[in-house]
């Protein structure tokens, strides 16, 4: 069965290695959010991507989930000596990543091109490509301002009110090569436990499969399974803003805010067991209940295979 997942930071990447470990490789494309790249340092930073493709390769930080496992932190204990930006992390290995695709990029590679050569270099078997190689940024409309994302994210702590979302680019961003033939040749879509406005929808905008900023009904007809797996458990989310964000724009956060999000694109939804009680009002489609947290690298590998099973039911 071959899958396209939709993935975002590290709840993303975690169901992604979870699908990587049942799926045969040539199975399995993994589409990223780039909306959360930004430019620091001089270099192109890709968050979403590394965070993703770190993880399936065994290289990623099991504390944070994101950046890379037995790092050091040389160079930036250096710049904060010097006085430079010291608040977004990067530690001496994750900057080897930078520095090497900035170079890359600044030769003329495309972001696609060079994350086909980084998941080469690390092993990775799977397909792993950026939503599009045109820059997407995501800003972060706030009673503060707006505010680009890694500003609202890392610098800020997400403390500011959230009053809305833009994505810089994303009219003329194109999906990339490997993301369209993946969709085309796809028997279901399983959209991860990533954060539906700032991770998901960035993706789901350039693959032309959004509904959710158009009036119901009015979505793309997507014509294969779509599933997606909630982020928010018992009216919290497992890692990040997105419960924060839906309560400042006024929406109760919950597995059915998601799945409601999603709209008539989907064809299956998976609800912690947590939320069982949810699953009487969800109409949308089939229901999935299990446990969806993903403590462990079996946790993921047996949330994988229950999502395949239920993805199998629906095709
Ligand atoms: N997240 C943080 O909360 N603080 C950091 O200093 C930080 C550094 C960082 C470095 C490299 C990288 O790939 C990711 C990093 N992240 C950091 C995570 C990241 O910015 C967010 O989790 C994602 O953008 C949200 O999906």
């Amino acid at each position: 069965m071959k899958i396209v997942a939709l993935a975002g930071g590290v709840g993303g990447a975690k169901l992604a290695h979870g699908l990587a470990q049942i799926l045969p490789p040539e199975d399995l494309t993994v589409i990223v959010n780039t909306g959360d790249d930004f430019e620091h340092l001089g270099l192109t930073i890709c968050p979403d991507l590394d965070t993703v493709c770190y993880t399936l390769a065994g290289l990623a930080n099991p504390e944070t989930g994101w950046g890379r496992q037995n790092e050091t932190w040389n160079v930036i204990s250096n710049i904060e000596r010097l006085g430079g930006p010291n608040w977004f992390r990067l530690g001496d290995q994750d900057l080897a990543t930078h520095l090497e695709r900035t170079r890359r990029l600044k030769e003329g590679k495309s972001l696609s091109q060079v994350t086909r050569e980084f998941c080469e270099a690390w092993g990775i078997k799977q397909t792993v490509t950026p939503m599009s190689d045109s820059p997407v940024r995501t800003i972060v409309d706030t009673d503060e301002g707006e505010l680009a994302f890694q500003e609202y994210f890392v610098h800020r702590h997400c403390e500011p009110r959230v009053k809305g979302f833009r994505f810089d680019g994303i009219e003329g961003a194109q999906p990339t090569v490997g993301a369209d033939e993946a969709l085309e040749a796809a028997d279901a879509v399983v959209i991860c436990p990533s954060n539906p406005w700032v991770s998901i929808d960035p993706i789901l905008r350039v693959l032309a499969l959004t509904p959710s900023p158009l009036p119901e009904g009015e979505g793309h007809k997507f014509d294969k399974p779509v599933v997606a797996v909630s982020p928010i458990i018992g009216g919290k989310t497992v890692k990040g803003p997105a419960a924060k964000m839906y309560a400042e724009l006024g929406i109760e956060p919950s597995a059915l805010a998601v799945a409601e999000h999603y709209r008539n694109l989907l064809t299956g939804f998976v609800l912690d067991s947590q939320d069982r009680q949810l699953s009487d009002k969800f109409k949308k489609g089939k229901i999935l209940v299990t446990d969806t947290l993903m403590n462990s690298s079996a946790d993921r590998a047996r949330l994988a295979k229950d999502v395949l099973h239920f993805v199998g039911s629906l095709l």
